[in-house]
């Protein structure tokens, strides 16, 4: 296969049509380790410098036209001015992200907490996040829940998932008409013996009981290492309760690096299983994400290596013929099928894309047209003082 057949580039034009991703407000931000948050001249200092920046990385890729925020990192007094600010830059405001892992009250947990007070102050917390999706025009409300146990014995397993319900059903009350409640697993804390949202049936479970409009984040960066997480993918999908994707590479824990870059093989994997099922169109709901850091590389630049590494991903995708895949499958030929899946993660799309991209009029390169823009070096020069990924204003 060359990407170069007119079917082929065909298909991944149609594919990639009106396929987006959003990215992280908190990316721009300095950011580091457990142990050391480095500085970049020409980081953000307020949210709306955060917006100016996620605005970089769709101006040159084309693909980026919403941003995530995260309360209270992102707070400022009148919402409404940031999304029109976001507007006039050529973006929109994506999933409003609560914050629970912060606060002195939440040292116990959050919306599991065995005190019915911090449970209500983590509720209101949400309620808060759901105004601020009704003054920024979000439809995504993303819960990371940071709640679990140190110790075995030191609260009951049973009894903070009964809570973490009753809070869910809360917040889940209070969504708009057209809002979703994405909540996010993770298998592990550093210091935990158990999680409270350890995984996709757990998430799932609470989303099920909660109603249509409560789906699942599936954060790459969040399973046991050697997790087939399209296994995950597919059954989500399959269910109707895949909501989002929080993209980023792991090696060894949460690490937050740029997606694509860890195991490229990993992300084409699960991208099959999403075109498999046509949940690239906009018409699944899959609100593909990036959720990372960006702690040595730089900022703006990083993002778009992501937003790229994901979008060739797709390509290859796209490129696997989904009707001799599937003859393939029925006949049992084993290394045929698997030779068309191989076929496509070896073919070069990168060439294809920047074609495709100057068609729209955008950058062949956008990595390169970034810099040559001058953006970094006005930012580095406008703005002293910048601040830690997240706060801001
Ligand atoms: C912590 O693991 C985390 O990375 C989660 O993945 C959230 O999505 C993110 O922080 C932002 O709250
Ligand atoms: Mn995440
Ligand atoms: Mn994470």
């Amino acid at each position: 296969m060359t990407a170069h057949d007119p079917d082929v580039t065909l298909r991944v034009r149609d594919g990639l049509a009106d396929f987006t991703i959003e990215v992280p407000s908190w990316a721009y931000g300095n950011s580091g380790t457990r142990f050391k948050v480095f500085s970049q001249p020409g980081v953000p200092r307020d949210p709306f410098e955060k917006v100016a920046d996620a605005a970089q990385v769709h101006r040159f890729t084309g693909a980026s036209p919403r941003v995530s925020l995260h309360i209270p990192w992102d707070r400022v007094d009148d919402y409404g001015t940031l999304a029109a600010y976001a507007a006039d830059q050529g973006v929109s405001v994506g999933a409003i992200n609560s914050n629970l892992f912060q606060d002195d009250a939440y040292m116990l947990g959050s919306l599991t907490h065995a005190d019915k007070a911090v449970r209500a102050k983590a509720v209101a917390h949400h309620l808060e996040c759901i105004e601020v999706m009704h003054a920024t025009g979000s439809k995504d409300l993303k819960v990371w829940l940071p709640d679990g146990l140190n110790y075995p014995g030191q609260d009951s397993l049973r009894d903070r998932q009964e809570r973490l319900a009753d809070s869910l059903q809360q917040v889940y009350a209070a969504l708009g008409e057209d809002h979703r409640l994405l909540l996010e697993y993770k298998f592990f804390e550093p210091y935990f013996y158990s999680m409270d949202v350890p995984d996709w049936g757990t998430s799932l479970l609470h989303c099920l009981a909660l109603g249509d409009k409560a789906l699942v984040v599936l954060d790459t960066g969040h399973h046991a290492p050697g997790t087939n997480i399209e296994f995950i993918v597919a059954q989500l999908l399959r269910h109707g309760r895949l909501g989002a994707f929080d993209f980023n590479s792991r090696f060894y824990a949460d690490d937050d690096l740029m997606v694509g870059a860890a195991d490229p093989f990993q992300l084409f994997r699960i991208l099959h299983e999403i075109v498999q099922q046509d949940a690239h169109l906009p018409s699944s709901g899959v609100n593909f994400m990036l959720d990372q850091c960006h702690n040595i590389e730089p900022k703006v630049q990083g993002q778009i290596r992501s937003v790229l590494n994901v979008l060739e991903s797709m390509a290859k995708a796209l490129l696997v013929d989904r009707e001799a895949l599937k003859a393939a499958q029925l006949a049992g030929d084993v290394l045929g099928a698997n030779g068309l899946l191989m076929d496509a993660f070896n073919t070069d799309v990168r060439g294809l894309l920047a074609d495709q991209r100057e068609e729209r009029g955008l950058p062949r390169d956008p990595i390169a047209a970034y810099k040559a823009s001058g953006y970094q070096d006005q930012i580095a020069a406008d703005r002293v003082g910048g601040n830690q990924a997240g706060w801001g204003a």
